[in-house]
């Protein structure tokens, strides 16, 4: 029974309102971590927070913190909820503030509706989990649950050549508490799918019981600079041809086989990066996904290999530097229960299901009992502005989250 309800306009207004903030000079959404976007964005939502009633705190690794001290005791460990607000570049709206605003909407729901939890309540804003500016991605979800420690992680270098820490300092969220200071009783991230499962199955809500294994790496190929016009090809140590040689045998690798694997190049870039010059370097990012950590290992293995072969058979040296590994993830088997319980008090169709994509709640996974809603993406579109969920879904998605919540918070 909830004793409170979501408050629909508040949430979907928060969401668009939030939505706006950070646009570039092309109108693209990109709040990248540690950038005046991201100061923009952490600046209203630490406003909303207070607006709640809620304490407000910050981590060093700028880790954002809204925290209903109630309860018997209210420094007991809390029911946390959460996600991020930073974005990938040109982004939807959806992705990472729906658990944020989701999570901190259903406090402010049940403190309106006169809940008397056990237990403080907590909703977390999670710094860095796009990784665009800064890898490893879940950055600051991974400094909570131990994982990487703040000294490297304030030290780590942007895709810009700003230092995280400097940047941090820079807008005013390098915080004072120690990253874990605010131990979960139990997580829950409400999400959107980004993906195209639920909407193509018609289910509203998907329980995640187990999360994919993520390997990101840079490639560095290095050829020789040499003129378009007067270097015969077979004379050639072209590293933009190796380079392409390499996207074809990752996706074709990843076509071919019938297993869930998913590989993608999406940052590549060329030097000199002139028309008439065969390029010296290539760098390049990859990106290798599959739920099975063997498989994974595989994939891993017989990228290294054909980089190997290739630079035999195209002349050039190959270095690899790693940006993130993390394995797959299973989720907490009795807050997965309690998602799909609250769904079917609902009358909603529910599904479990493995998440694609990564999140801060396979961080807080290691450290606590976690788990995650999801609810449809329009299209399994993503990480694209054409990102959309029904408002109705977003919605049901929230009020799972408060019924999930109600219970764990009268523990
Ligand atoms: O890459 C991911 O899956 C997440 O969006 N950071
Ligand atoms: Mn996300
Ligand atoms: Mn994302
Ligand atoms: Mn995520």
């Amino acid at each position: 029974m909830s004793v409170g309800v979501v408050n629909a306009a508040r949430l979907l207004g928060r969401l668009r309102t939030l939505g706006d903030v950070g646009r570039d000079g092309q109108g693209r959404l990109v709040r990248l971590a540690g950038s005046d976007a991201d100061k923009a964005g952490r600046d209203l939502l630490a406003a909303w927070m207070r607006e709640a009633g809620l304490e407000v705190a910050v981590d060093r690794i700028g880790n954002m913190f809204g925290v209903w001290r109630a309860g018997v005791d209210p420094k007991a460990p809390p029911v946390m909820m959460g996600s991020h607000i930073d974005t990938v570049i040109d982004a939807g709206i959806y992705d990472g503030c729906t658990g944020v605003l989701g999570g901190l909407e259903v406090i402010q729901a049940l403190k309106e509706g006169g809940f008397a939890p056990r237990r403080p309540l907590a909703v977390a804003a999670f710094t860095n989990e796009e990784g665009v500016r800064y890898a490893p991605d879940m950055m600051g979800s991974l400094v909570t649950a131990g994982g990487l420690s703040v000294e490297d992680a304030l030290a780590s270098v942007g895709t810009d050549g700003a230092i995280l820490g400097a940047e941090l300092e820079r807008i005013g969220y390098a915080g004072a508490e120690e990253p874990g200071f605010l131990k979960p009783h139990a997580y829950l991230e409400l999400h959107v799918e980004q993906g195209p499962v639920l909407e193509r199955e018609g289910f509203s809500i998907g329980a995640v019981a187990t999360l994919q294994g993520i390997s990101w790496q840079r490639v560095t190929i290095v050829g020789e600079a040499n003129h378009a016009g007067t270097t015969p090809m077979s004379l050639r140590r072209d590293a933009g041809v190796a380079a392409a040689r390499v996207v074809t045998f990752l996706s074709d690798r990843a076509r071919a086989s019938n297993t869930p694997t998913v590989a993608t190049i999406g940052c590549m870039r060329f030097e000199p990066d002139a028309i008439n010059v065969i390029p010296s370097r290539a760098t390049f990012t990859v990106d290798l996904r599959d739920p099975d950590e063997a498989r994974l290992q595989e994939e891993e293995a017989a990228l290294a290999g054909y980089l190997d072969k290739l630079q035999d058979s195209e002349g050039v040296a190959i270095s690899v530097e790693r940006l993130a590994r993390f394995q797959p993830v299973t989720f907490d088997y009795r807050l997965v229960a309690m998602i799909e319980t609250a769904a079917r008090t609902r009358g909603l169709a529910c599904r479990r299901m493995t998440s694609g994509a990564g999140h801060d709640a396979q961080m807080i996974a290691r450290v606590a009992p976690a788990a995650m809603i999801f609810v449809p993406s329009l299209g399994g579109i993503s990480h694209n502005p054409r990102e959309n969920t029904p408002d109705a879904d977003i919605i049901a998605g929230a009020s799972i989250l408060l019924d999930v919540v109600t219970s764990l918070a009268s523990e």
